[in-house]
């Protein structure tokens, strides 16, 4: 066990649907500890470069519009193998596949609005923090 970082975002559905504050209640909750915060919104050109690696899916248009269409929360945060640990946290891409208790079985719409993103290793934690924060940020 060792402590590092995850990078998350509350997704556009989540904001417009008011869940800011119970999510991140989840996440201090589950004993995060949130070195960076903002309110931001990605341009079509922002949601196109952090998804990149699924340019080739199916659905790579229909999550850049979405990821574009409204404000988000980006965060980074800290805990004990944040990576796999926050992964736990949220649950299955697809919300009818999440267990219970986890954010997108309570806050997610469908495979493709699912309310919150969590970073899959933890070299593109730190990549995905880079692209969304400046070090002086990061706390
Ligand atoms: P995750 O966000 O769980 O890491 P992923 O990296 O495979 O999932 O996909 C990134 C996002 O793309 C996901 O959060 C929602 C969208 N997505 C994935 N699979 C999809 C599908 N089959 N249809 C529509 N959107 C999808
Ligand atoms: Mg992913």
């Amino acid at each position: 066990m060792s402590t590092n970082i995850t990078f998350t975002m509350i997704k556009p559905d989540a904001v417009a649907d008011g869940h800011i504050g119970a999510i991140l209640g989840k996440i201090s909750g589950a004993g995060f500890k949130i070195k960076a915060l903002k309110l931001t919104q990605l341009t079509v050109a922002d949601a196109q470069k952090f998804y990149e690696v699924h340019a080739e899916r199916p659905f790579y248009g229909e999550l850049v519009d979405f990821m574009s269409s409204g404000p988000i929360v980006a965060a980074v945060l800290e805990g004990e193998n944040a990576v796999e640990s926050f992964r736990s946290l949220i649950g299955a891409t697809n919300p009818a596949e999440a267990a219970e208790g986890t954010i997108r079985k309570m806050f997610a719409k469908s495979i493709g609005e699912n309310a919150v993103h969590g970073s899959d290793s933890d070299e593109n934690a730190q990549i995905e923090a880079a692209f969304h924060f400046a070090g002086k940020e990061i706390f």
